[in-house]
């Protein structure tokens, strides 16, 4: 590993906000200075517990997330909190004004706040992710607070890495319907249902509960309205995470759900690997097999056995 690599890492554990920076950069670049980061910063996390908070555009996530960062901070946690933005290969741009709205804990030690997007990451933010989270969970995080824009596939993806996936949807027309679509129903742990000052709040409220009634799942995710530029609500939201919290260490739930995560990373991983193989190390093997199969001289199947039998046989690297 780079020495500079490693003063980085020894900086996070310190918990130098310049140091996690800077570590979450290389993360979102995915650049090659990676390796051997993990295997210095694995040992020291796993502490924080990870709250993923998504919904539509606007809902209002930010302005709940500086609320919440409020609320633990008056508890003496420490938080961390990465603003993840599926829909753009940059980070600052539209995630700046967050950033800008955070500015009230700019000057506390105790609050690190990242941006990330897709950029270089290989593996995508499926990957980049957790990696990120690990950054801030090292770097002393009691809390960490994942923020993801929108209601698609990339979102539950990004909220699947989390301890306690919080869905925040507003009263306007037809939220909740788009967001039962989307399959959010069933990735919720707590709904919020965020902007209840507005029109509307009430009847909306009334549509979510019967939705959830028509679920099966074994706990019903508790609703809580807030109204984050106010304040009203956060306490009672706070709680509900808390609860949710609770609820999986008592069942045992929060290690199987983590061990689950585990998985599908690992999984995510070596499919990663393989990938990138390929281009790296077989990509003329790999044409010529392309090239067999056309003419009919091998099934796809077995060219694939082929190529990962060839690939299996590539020493280890780290990415
Ligand atoms: N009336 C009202 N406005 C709110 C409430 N919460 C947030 N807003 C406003 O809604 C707008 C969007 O809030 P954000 O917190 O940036 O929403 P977001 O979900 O983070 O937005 P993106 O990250 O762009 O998806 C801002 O103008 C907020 O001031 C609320 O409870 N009531
Ligand atoms: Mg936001």
């Amino acid at each position: 590993m780079k020495a500079d690599v490693a003063d980085l890492v020894e900086g996070v554990l310190r918990g130098e906000r310049r140091a996690v920076a800077r570590l979450i950069s290389l993360v979102e670049d995915g650049g090659p200075e990676l390796g051997g980061v993990m295997d210095r910063l694995y040992p020291h996390t796993g502490r924080a517990y990870t709250v993923g908070i998504t919904g539509a555009p606007g809902a209002g996530k930010s302005t709940l997330t500086e609320r919440l960062i409020t609320r633990a901070r008056s508890d003496g946690l420490v938080v961390g909190v990465l603003a993840v933005d599926p829909s753009s290969p940059f980070s600052g741009g539209a995630l700046l004004g967050d950033r800008v709205r955070m500015q009230s804990h700019a000057t506390d030690d105790g609050v690190f706040i990242r941006s990330m997007a897709t950029r270089g990451h290989l593996g995508g933010l499926a990957l980049a992710t957790p990696e990120a989270v690990r950054v801030l969970d090292a770097a002393g995080s009691d809390v960490v607070i994942v923020e993801t824009v929108g209601v698609g596939q990339a979102e539950v993806e990004v909220t699947d890495a989390c301890d306690t996936t919080v869905v925040v949807l507003t009263p306007g027309f037809g939220d909740h319907v788009q967001a039962a679509k989307a399959g959010l129903l069933e990735t919720a742990d707590v709904f919020v249902l965020n902007k209840s000052d507005q029109q509307g709040a009430r009847q909306a409220l009334r549509e979510l509960r019967q939705m959830l009634e028509l679920g099966d799942g074994e706990r019903k995710p508790d609703i809580v309205q807030t109204s984050a530029t106010t304040g009203e609500g956060i306490d009672e939201l706070w709680t509900a995470i808390g609860k949710h919290r609770a609820y999986q260490e008592e069942k045992g739930l929060l290690e199987q759900r983590r061990r689950r995560r585990i998985a599908r990373e690992l999984r995510a991983i070596v499919a990663e690997r393989f990938r990138s193989r390929i281009d790296d190390t077989a990509g003329e093997v790999f044409d010529d097999l392309v090239a067999r199969v056309q003419r009919r001289e091998l099934d796809p199947y077995a060219a694939a056995d082929a190529l990962v039998d060839l690939l299996s046989e590539v020493p280890g690297d780290r990415r």
